[in-house]
């Protein structure tokens, strides 16, 4: 039987997920971005799940789409007609990231080394991005007559401003991690050797704390992006009054009433 191309593990209320091709620097297939997805479903399903970490096996994060897919191969011989790779983005990349924003629990990237095309915005989409030094982030698509997608359109210019947006997009040079986190790309770049603890101890950290109010937070903040001052000012009271309403609120403010410290259970 053909290995899985995403490993799945878990640790107490954090499940890592591990992209698994690293012959070929963990490339996108169909098969795996399917099983990908499906591994987030099942977190998102999996009430003890309270944080997940994705990452990638050997010296790669992922290196986007697989170009060897017959779904996406350019017709080298005469009469192979083009693809509509639209397809692709249509079938499976755009429910990945929409999966990803929609997880009930905060979602880290741990990019263990070269994050490019698709794979870079998939780990950018995620909720905090850790990177070892030695990993760096590629916008490959102008490289090969493509534009960012994987929600790249959308997540650059956001994360870091225009300007720099399009510099990395025009020029798709490798971003090393240390400059990624200085421009406000990522969360945070960390020593090689550090990286899995690291991403284990802040996943740790965070399943123990309101994970419900924090992936509010995440809709808020994508929804408040499609909205004016005063419409964000109103979905903002809409989304604290279910806070104030949940287990969470309660026991978080009367622990501090109480001087003791809170024991988070909603999702
Ligand atoms: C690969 C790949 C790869 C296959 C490394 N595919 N094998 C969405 C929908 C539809 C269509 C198209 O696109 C998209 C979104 C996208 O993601 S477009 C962008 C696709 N990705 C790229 O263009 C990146 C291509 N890869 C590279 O530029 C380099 O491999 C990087 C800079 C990532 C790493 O370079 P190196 O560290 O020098 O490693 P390498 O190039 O030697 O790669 C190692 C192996 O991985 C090698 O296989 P081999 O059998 O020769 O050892 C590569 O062929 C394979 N590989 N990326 N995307």
């Amino acid at each position: 039987m053909l290995e899985s191309q995403i490993l799945t593990s878990q640790d107490g209320a954090v499940c890592t997920l591990t992209l698994n091709r690293p012959a070929a620097l963990n490339a996108f297939t169909t098969a795996m971005l399917m099983q990908l997805r499906n591994a987030l479903d099942a977190a998102a399903a999996d009430d003890s799940v309270r944080c997940v970490v994705i990452t990638g096996a050997g010296r790669g994060f992922c290196a986007g789409q697989d170009l060897s897919d017959p779904l996406v191969k350019p017709s080298m011989e005469a009469g192979d007609l083009p693809k509509d790779i639209g397809h692709l983005l249509d079938g499976y990349y755009i429910p990945l990231a929409q999966r990803v924003r929609s997880m009930p629990v905060p979602v880290i990237a741990a990019v263990n080394g070269v994050a490019a095309g698709a794979g870079a915005n998939f780990a950018l989409g995620c909720d905090l991005v850790l990177a070892g030094q030695s990993a760096n982030f590629i916008q490959a698509f102008s490289k090969i007559g493509l534009l960012p997608d994987c929600g790249g359109t959308w997540l650059l210019p956001r994360l870091v401003g225009r300007a720099r947006a399009l510099q990395l997009a025009l020029l798709a040079e490798k971003l090393p991690a240390a400059e990624a986190q200085s421009m406000g790309l990522i969360y945070r770049c960390v020593p090689d050797a550090d990286l899995a603890t690291e991403a284990q101890a802040l996943a740790q950290r965070i399943s123990a704390l309101p994970v419900r109010a924090m992936a509010q937070t995440r809709l808020a903040f994508d929804a408040a992006g499609r909205m004016d001052y005063d419409e964000a000012l109103k979905l903002e009271s809409a989304m604290q009054s279910r806070l104030g309403f949940a287990a969470d609120y309660q026991e978080g403010a009367a622990a501090f009433l109480q001087k003791r410290a809170p024991k988070f259970t909603d999702r």
